[in-house]
């Protein structure tokens, strides 16, 4: 790679909804920029972008691809996102670290909840975005159908086009520049006046001596347009919108000039946030990057990718790693294209490399030359939203699945995995069941083993709902050292407050130094009701008598008899199931109001609150955690994909009598099953 000034490097992300057309794109541009000799595709399986196993088999993309050539003596630093909601991940941490990012939108089907995604996190990190609408070849495809709904939905004066496609579905023949373009077809030179006067309005809104000449009627400079374009981009008061095809590779040549013309360098904004104050972006001295994905590569082993924003970086050198106040030594830069990788020696503001085998680096860590000085702001990345347990296809292989879907929880961090400490189930969440599906694959296919996901055991608990007695003699005197201890109980029930134990006993009936032995059985007793096999709370345990033996008595026979005692006053005292519940927020568009809340019902759900948030419905419920446990499929059914929910505990709750009679059959099935 020849180096390049800075100013002629830019660095972009492709988002959308999956399905639009970005991959295709990413690959075209790649032709075009002759970085590649053949023209990709998904279908085929040789899609530069797409090339990683699980993308050929899903014939959609997963991971986001890092990649980049030369167009017009511009570098591009790019990224080819995917759009599901299963692999947000990925996008996030891409849109996050990209200077600008350029929006794909199906020319068939408008705007869909991908591209809702990708505008609000474009929007939320303050990126400059452009729109480009593909597939004007395909049949219904509808130019102007789809820009109207963009400027209602994301503002009239904000989306402007730049080209305008001539003919249509049939008969796609090209695209005219609304500022370039000399010859223009009779029937589009209306419009072509009118989006070229609120260019030409930006520019020189710009600008006061720009706005002077500009009303005295002066030609403007193809510098100074693009200079008043780029600052009103670079606010979000202006997003240029594209058409074309990618199929037909019209409207691409323009696209590219775009990115060119429109996106900033990477020094252009001067300074960006950091957890303590400003990064001044300077072109070289200190080396500042920041670490926004790591993954196992099969062939060069662990890598981490940088995004440099300033300064110098060398290959074979010695850096810091300032997240982890730690050393680290940079060995090779890579260049990646897809598969295909390229070595560099010395990596500036806008490049995105990859370095082998890093020892402590992890996402979200701050490089730099220098140990101190302020982090980048790490990547919010959404949380996990659906969890399964994990169970062994082979016994015996349970250390291996444990630190496999670890090491893949380390490189995506919408991946969590834990042991539940009250099922003990290894429990797995992800983001939807597609993307739990790549995770076991690649448990399969990395760390050779494989398991069975399960839908996870409710931690159940139980409780009682009135006082109960219980009296427990422990006696054991035949032969050698005899135990004796007896202990009268009391329980009766707490709110919110896990546990107390008091005693009462007087006259030294028991002697003081064995009473914790007693809270010790009590306790021992209350970790497995005899409902549902799992945890008893809300108990206030006192013991109010009891006998000892001078000889006899010991810490263990009061712990026995304490439990004994417990288990019986529980007898009396009308234990009850209790489970989970959550609390929902769930966004929908007004049309899906019904079937929302209808489901809620079904699901033993209580709705708390309707609101408007977003231009949608914002409802709050609360469900029990056993009723919700694919929420997040489910509800991506009943909207089409356009819902969105959050979900955390809310509080233990009684389960209804018919529900109790079930958990309790099971509860005995299994403790059979475990015998
Ligand atoms: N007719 C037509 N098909 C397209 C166009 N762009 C992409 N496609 C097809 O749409 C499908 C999805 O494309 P892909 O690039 O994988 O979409 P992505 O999910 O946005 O990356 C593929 O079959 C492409 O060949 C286009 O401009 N016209
Ligand atoms: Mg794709």
């Amino acid at each position: 790679m020849k180096n390049v000034p800075i100013k002629k490097i830019r660095n972009f992300a492709i988002a959308g909804h999956a399905g639009s057309g970005k991959t295709l794109l990413s690959d075209l541009m790649l032709f075009k920029a002759r970085k590649v000799t053949r023209l990709g595709r998904v279908q085929d399986k040789n899609s530069v972008s797409d090339y990683h196993p699980d993308e050929h088999e899903k014939q959609n993309s997963i991971y986001a691809t890092p990649l980049n050539c030369v167009w017009n003596d511009h570098t591009f630093f790019f990224i080819d996102t995917p759009g599901y909601a299963d692999f947000f991940g990925d996008t996030k941490a891409a849109l996050s670290i990209v200077d600008a990012i350029l929006v794909v939108i199906n020319g068939v089907e408008g705007i869909e909840i991908g591209t809702n995604r990708a505008w609000r996190t474009a929007k939320e990190g303050n990126k400059p975005r452009i729109i480009f609408i593909n597939s004007l070849d395909k049949e219904y495809s509808d130019f102007n159908t789809v820009l109207d709904s963009i400027q209602k939905t994301y503002g009239k004066t904000v989306c402007v086009p730049f080209t305008l496609p001539v003919g249509n579905e049939s008969n796609l023949e090209e695209v005219v520049h609304v500022l370039r373009s000399n010859k223009i077809p009779d029937e589009l030179r209306e419009s072509v006046k009118k989006y070229k006067s609120a260019l030409m309005d930006t520019v020189a809104e710009a600008d006061e001596d720009l706005m002077m000449r500009y009303l005295d009627g002066e030609e403007l400079s193809e510098e100074e347009i693009s200079h008043g374009l780029k600052d009103a981009i670079l606010g979000g008061s202006l997003v240029p919108v594209f058409a074309g095809s990618v199929e037909k590779d019209i409207g691409i040549t323009e696209l590219m000039n775009g990115v060119v013309n429109l996106f900033c360098n990477p020094l252009f904004t001067k300074k960006i946030p950091m957890d303590s104050g400003e990064l001044e972006l300077k072109e070289d001295g200190v080396g500042k990057a920041f670490v926004f994905k790591t993954v196992a590569d099969p062939f060069i082993g662990q890598l981490s990718f940088f995004r440099v924003y300033s300064g110098i970086l060398t290959a074979d050198s010695d850096v810091y790693n300032v997240t982890k106040n730690s050393k680290e030594r940079l060995g090779h830069f890579h260049v990646l294209n897809g598969k295909e990788q390229m070595t560099i020696h010395t990596a500036y503001p806008g490049y995105i490399i990859a370095v082998a085998k890093l020892k402590q680096t992890k996402i979200n860590d701050t490089i730099s030359t220098t140990l101190s000085g302020p982090q980048f702001l790490p990547t919010k990345f959404p949380k996990p939203n659906m969890s399964y347990a994990c169970y062994p296809l082979k016994r015996g292989d349970e250390d291996k699945i444990a630190s496999g879907l670890n090491r893949l929880a380390e490189e995506d961090p919408t991946v969590k995995v834990e042991r539940h400490p009250e099922t003990r189930e290894l429990l797995l969440s992800g983001l939807g069941d597609q993307h739990l599906k790549i995770i076991t694959n690649r448990l399969k296919s990395d760390f050779k083993t494989e398991i069975d996901l399960r839908t996870p055991k409710v931690p159940y608990r139980e409780t009682i709902t009135k006082i109960g007695n219980g009296k427990y003699r422990h006696k054991k005197q035949s032969g050698g050292h005899g135990q004796f201890g007896e202990v009268c109980l009391r329980i009766e029930p707490l709110r919110d407050d896990d546990f107390e134990f008091a005693s009462e006993v007087v006259g030294g009936n028991i002697p003081k130094n064995y009473i914790p032995s007693v809270e010790k059985g009590v306790k021992e007793a209350m970790k497995k009701g005899e409902l549902s096999n799992s945890r008893i709370i809300n108990i206030k345990a006192v013991v109010y008598d009891g006998k000892y033996h001078a000889v006899d008595s010991s810490d263990i026979a009061f712990q026995i008899a304490g439990r004994g005692a417990f288990r019986e006053a529980m007898k009396q005292a009308n234990p009850k199931i209790l489970e989970p519940h959550m609390h929902l927020k769930i966004l929908v568009p007004d049309q899906y109001m019904g079937d929302v809340t209808g489901d809620l019902n079904q699901r033993r759900g209580r709705i708390q609150g309707m609101n408007v948030e977003e231009g949608m419905q914002l409802v709050e419920a609360e469900v029990p955690l056993a009723e919700v446990h694919s929420y997040a499929s489910q509800l991506r059914s009943i909207t089409q994909g356009k819902g969105r929910f959050d979900m955390e505990f809310s509080h233990y709750e009684q389960v209804p009598a018919t529900i109790s009679k079930q958990i309790e059959n099971a509860a005995t099935k299994e403790e059979q099953e475990d015998k």
